[in-house]
């Protein structure tokens, strides 16, 4: 069989009705943290109209949502978004479309933590980290949030810093106490990270070592892709098949990278990476929002538009989803049981290769959305109106 591209695969017209349909329904979680002032350890860059505080952060999430019809929820960082009333912010958060979602822990920014936080040999610091995720449990009571996500910075900077079994160790004493406090709908999700701010040894460095302590801990215990998290050359979704394989694929940090955890824009560094794992998800019939996967956003932008770059991530995620949802899955497994080599990744290439922007913008205009939703923020002069009008304060940054 030839791969041609079949006449206008991607044309709205030829694209059967399940498809429109699950990318119709597709949910992307985004970061509070993504439009406040991000930057690297050598600068962070104060932008006109960022917001002051976690109400302000919300509206421009919202805005998102409202115009790429697909961002429904808001993850909060603590304390970064930390408020006296936090039903106050969720209700803030309703009345501008959207609800709050994954409250993620920071035991990153406490001199404290220096040695670490759950790992850490001083059991004072410890018991700290643990109580500040019971208090974060008590913030996703109050916002109606289901899923704590934690990321530990814990790690070692010289071989015999510290007794890396002992650490282990001590994250499970200190993860189960965390995982005890859970109510039966709620869900810890763990992430990994293979380096940074460690840089001998991360004490959660692999989706292996994540997946044991969730298989440790029980049901309601998943891992967290970051996209950003992996050595160079990693092949990610291979990690997500076996994760979706365990059951444990709790949520994706979506973000790009060229040689780190460099947050930039999703799908923009390596849109066909990003496509591979969004073709396990489908094959894998782990895309609607019933299957307990949780595409989530993590990423800050240091140098470009904080609100345009949520948007342009939650378009490149759609397109990824949209191509893996029209890969001939019927044909890539004959090709694939008969050996036929080239016409198996022909046929995932065909798919890949597709245009699919006019399909997604006829399914976000048919949602009451923007068919272009870059074009409609740029025109909407929202950017200059929050630059006029957000003076003083405190601009948002990781620090607040
Ligand atoms: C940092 C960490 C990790 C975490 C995020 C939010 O590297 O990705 O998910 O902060 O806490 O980016
Ligand atoms: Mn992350």
């Amino acid at each position: 069989m030839t791969n041609m591209p079949s006449a206008g695969r991607g044309d709205p017209q030829d694209v059967p009705e399940s498809v429109r349909a699950a990318l119709a329904a597709q949910e992307i979680e985004l970061p509070s943290w993504g439009f406040g002032n991000a930057g690297t350890r050598f600068k962070v860059f104060a932008t006109p109209g960022t917001p002051r505080d976690p109400f302000e952060k919300v509206a421009d999430a919202a805005l998102v949502h409202q115009l790429t019809g697909s961002a429904p929820r808001v993850s909060l960082h603590i304390p970064w978004d930390q408020v006296p009333d936090f039903e106050e912010l969720a209700a803030h958060a309703t009345d501008h479309g959207v609800t709050l979602g994954v409250i993620n822990s920071n035991v990153f920014q406490d001199d404290d933590y220096r040695l670490g936080s759950l790992a850490s040999p001083d059991a004072a610091a410890r018991a700290k980290a643990v109580q500040h995720h019971l208090d974060c449990l008590q913030v996703c009571r109050a916002t109606g949030s289901k899923a704590l996500k934690i990321w530990l910075s814990d790690g070692l900077n010289y071989p015999g810093q510290d007794n890396l079994w002992a650490r282990q160790e001590r994250i499970a004493d200190g993860l189960a106490e965390i995982y005890a406090a859970l109510k039966p709908d709620e869900q810890l999700l763990l992430e990994y990270k293979f380096f940074e701010p460690a840089f001998y040894a991360m004490d959660i460095p692999d989706w292996g070592t994540s997946l044991l302590h969730c298989l440790a801990l029980g049901e309601q215990a998943k891992v967290v892709l970051d996209t950003g998290h992996h050595a160079p050359g990693t092949n990610v979704e291979f990690i997500v098949m076996q994760l979706l394989r365990a059951g444990r694929l709790g949520a994706f940090d979506f973000n790009s990278r060229f040689y780190a955890d460099d947050d930039l824009m999703a799908g923009a560094a390596d849109p066909f990476q990003l496509f591979r794992i969004m073709d396990q998800i489908v094959a894998a019939n782990a895309l609607a929002p019933e299957a307990g996967v949780n595409f989530m956003l993590d990423e800050c932008h240091n140098i470009e538009s904080k609100i345009e770059g949520q948007i342009r991530s939650v378009m490149n995620v759609q397109e990824a989803t949209a191509k893996a949802l029209l890969v001939d899955r019927a044909a890539l497994a004959e090709a694939q049981l008969t050996g036929d080599v080239l016409g198996a990744n022909g046929i995932l290439m065909d798919a890949f290769n597709t245009d699919v922007r006019p399909l997604l913008a006829e399914i976000r205009a048919a949602k009451g959305a923007c068919a272009d939703p870059v074009e409609a923020f740029r025109q909407s002069g929202y950017a200059e109106r929050m630059a006029s009008e957000r003076i003083g304060g405190v601009q948002a940054s990781w620090g607040a």
